[in-house]
């Protein structure tokens, strides 16, 4: 419970968060068991699931990456922090650049973290949902092509791996925190742990 309260915090306050968190000591405990010391510098992320309802059907916007990370993959919006940005800021500015939209509401609900086999860079990230927008300001951009899908049709096959295994969670409206190891260099997750 700590951990979610200090995510919450962090969504209004400065980073970084602490990591003395319950999650952080598992992470740092299975991963030495196999060898791997893998909580070296943390780097934080933020990713913005829009939603909307049409003929009483909730839809997610999902931008397809034409650019950098994740590319040729279907995703939410977000990025790496600027100096000074609190969470909110990031993910309200990503949002804003990548596809035009301005979300009135935004509200933290998730923090992911990643593990690589090859490096000892967690990648954090910190998942908003929003709504409440004016879609007329919805623009390709040079870096994603956005599209809306139903929720129960998502393109996870096109999705990061590690999606299909949280994002039913936060469709339910449920806020909470997730790990997921990656193999080295890979595409797929070998272990998860999901914290409600
Ligand atoms: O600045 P850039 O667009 O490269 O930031 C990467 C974005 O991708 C950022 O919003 C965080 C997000 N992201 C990851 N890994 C994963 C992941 O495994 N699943 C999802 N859904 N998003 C991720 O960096």
């Amino acid at each position: 419970m700590a951990a979610y309260a200090d995510a919450r915090a962090a969504a209004n306050s400065v980073l970084p968060l602490a990591t003395d968190a319950p999650l952080y000591d598992k992470i740092r405990r299975r991963t030495r068991e196999d060898g791997v010391e893998a909580i070296g510098s943390i780097k934080d992320y933020t990713l913005v699931e829009c939603f909307r309802e049409r003929g009483g059907r909730r839809e997610l916007l999902l931008g397809f990456k034409k650019r950098g990370l994740g590319v040729n993959k279907y995703n939410g919006f977000g990025g790496k922090f600027e100096v000074g940005e609190t969470p909110a800021e990031c993910a309200l500015r990503e949002t804003r650049e990548e596809c035009g939209l301005s979300p009135r509401r935004l509200e933290w609900k998730a923090q992911l973290l990643f593990t690589f086999r090859d490096s000892g860079t967690v990648m954090r990230v910190h998942v908003f949902e929003a709504s409440d927008f004016d879609e007329a300001a919805l623009v390709e951009t040079d870096e994603m092509r956005p599209e809306w899908f139903d929720v129960d049709a998502l393109p996870y096959d096109r999705m990061w791996h590690d999606d299909a295994f949280w994002m039913p969670l936060l469709l339910d409206g449920v806020a909470f925190e997730a790990w997921f190891d990656y193999a080295a260099g890979g595409e797929d997750v070998n272990l998860s742990l999901i914290h409600i």
